[in-house]
C-alpha cells in the first residue's frame, strides 16, 4: 500500500452585514460590490473536511454530507483543485526532496453540522474549508488573503470566512480578480460583548439558488445599480468606522438598512425573488418595537428565510424570551422550529 498523506481542519460561517450580491465575471467569482461579515465562532456552527491524497487512489472523489458526488460536474471545486495543486508543483518543482503530492489522486469528505443551501452560509464556510484543508495537505506558504483568493472560485462569500473577527471582501478592480480578496478589518477579540442568535425558521433548501439569483438581479435590476454606485461604497465605511468604534447602533443600523436593500434589490429581480416569509416579516416587526427606545438589536437575512439577531450579550436572554413569547410553538412543531441555536458568541 502506497503511503496516505491527510489533512482534516474545521472553518466557520460568516453572515453578511454588508451583502454581497451580483458578479461582474461569473467564472472567477468578482463581485459587483464590496461586502463585510462576521465570522461566527466554530463551536456551533462549522464545515469539517478531511482530504487524504494516495498513489492507490484512481480517481478525485467527493463526499458531502456522506453522499458522494460528482466532482467533475462541479467546475468551481474542479477550480479550486487546480489551483492548489498547481501551487503545490511549482514548490515540488522548487524542493526535490517535497513528496510528490499535486499528481496524486485524492479523496474528500466534508461536512456541515446544521442544514446545507437553507441561506446558513454553508458554501461559505464548505469552500473555506476545503481550500484551507488543501493548503494544510500540500503545506503551501499562503496567508490567509492569498488563500481567500482560491477559496473565492469556490463561492463567493467563503472568502470571507478565511479570517474571525470582522472580514471585508474587498471587489478589487483587476479583470484577473488577483485584488478581489478578503481582509480582516478587526479580529473576533475586538468586540466580545457583539453576539449573534440564529433563528431557524425553515431547514429547507432554497427555491432560488443564490449563484441563479444574483445573476438575474444584475440582468434585471435598475435598484442593483444604485445600490452598487450609490450605496454600498459609503455604506462599506461607515461600517468600518462603527466597528472599530465599537457602536452598536450604528452598527445596528447599517446592518438592517443593507439587510432590507438586499431584499428590495431581490424584488426588484424580474421576475422577483423572495427569500423572507411571513415569520421573517414578523421577526423584523418585533425586532423593530424592540428597538423603539433605542437600538438594542439588529436582524439581517441571507438567501433563505432564517434570521440572525445581533445584539449585545446583556441583552440576548431578553431577546430569546421575547421571540420565545411570539413563537410558542417553535420548541413542538418543526415547521416553525424556530430559534435553534442561542447566543452564537462571535
Ligand atoms: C453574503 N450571500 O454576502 C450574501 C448575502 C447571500 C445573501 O454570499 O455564487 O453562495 O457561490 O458566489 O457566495 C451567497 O452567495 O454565491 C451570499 P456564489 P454565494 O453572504
Amino acid at each position: 500500500m502506497a503511503a496516505i498523506f491527510e489533512a482534516t481542519c474545521t472553518a466557520p460561517v460568516n453572515i453578511a452585514v454588508v451583502k454581497y450580491w451580483g458578479k461582474r465575471d461569473t467564472s472567477l467569482i468578482l463581485p459587483t460590490n464590496s461586502s463585510l461579515s462576521v465570522t461566527l465562532s466554530q463551536d456551533q456552527l462549522h464545515s469539517k473536511t478531511s482530504i487524504r491524497a494516495s498513489a492507490d487512489f484512481t480517481t478525485d472523489r467527493l463526499w458531502l454530507n456522506g453522499i458522494e458526488e460528482s466532482i467533475e460536474k462541479n467546475k468551481r471545486l474542479v477550480a479550486c483543485l487546480r489551483e492548489t495543486r498547481a501551487l503545490r508543483a511549482t514548490l515540488e518543482a522548487e524542493n526535490a526532496t517535497l513528496p510528490k503530492l499535486a499528481g496524486l489522486k485524492i479523496h474528500i469528505c466534508s461536512e456541515n453540522n446544521f442544514p446545507t443551501a437553507a441561506g446558513l452560509a454553508s458554501s461559505a464556510s464548505g469552500y473555506a474549508c476545503l481550500v484551507y484543508t488543501l493548503s494544510k495537505l500540500f503545506e503551501l506558504p499562503l496567508d490567509a488573503s492569498d488563500l481567500s483568493i482560491v477559496a473565492r472560485q469556490g463561492s463567493g462569500s467563503a472568502c470571507r470566512s478565511l479570517f474571525g473577527g470582522f472580514v471585508a471582501w474587498e471587489m478589487g478592480e483587476k479583470a484577473d480578480g488577483s485584488d478581489s480578496r478578503a481582509v480582516q478589518i478587526a479580529p473576533e477579540t475586538h468586540w466580545p460583548d457583539l453576539q449573534a442568535m440564529i433563528c431557524v425558521v425553515s431547514d429547507e433548501k432554497k427555491g432560488t439558488s443564490s449563484t441563479e439569483g444574483m445573476q438575474l438581479t444584475v440582468k434585471t435590476s435598475a435598484l442593483l445599480q444604485h445600490r452598487i454606485k450609490d450605496v454600498v461604497p459609503k455604506r462599506m465605511d461607515d461600517m468600518i468606522a462603527a466597528i472599530h468604534a465599537k457602536d452598536f447602533p450604528k452598527f445596528a443600523e447599517l446592518t438592517m438598512q443593507d439587510s432590507n436593500q438586499f431584499h428590495a434589490v431581490c424584488l426588484d429581480t424580474y421576475p422577483p425573488i423572495f427569500y423572507m416569509n411571513d415569520i421573517s416579516r414578523a421577526i423584523i416587526r418585533i425586532i423593530t418595537e424592540y428597538n423603539k427606545d433605542g437600538v438594542k438589536a439588529a436582524y439581517t437575512f441571507d438567501a433563505g428565510p432564517n434570521a440572525v439577531i445581533y445584539a449585545p450579550k446583556e441583552n440576548m436572554a431578553e431577546i430569546y424570551s421575547i421571540l420565545s413569547h411570539y413563537f410558542p410553538g417553535a420548541a413542538f412543531d418543526d415547521s416553525l422550529s424556530l430559534v435553534k441555536e442561542n447566543s452564537e458568541k462571535v
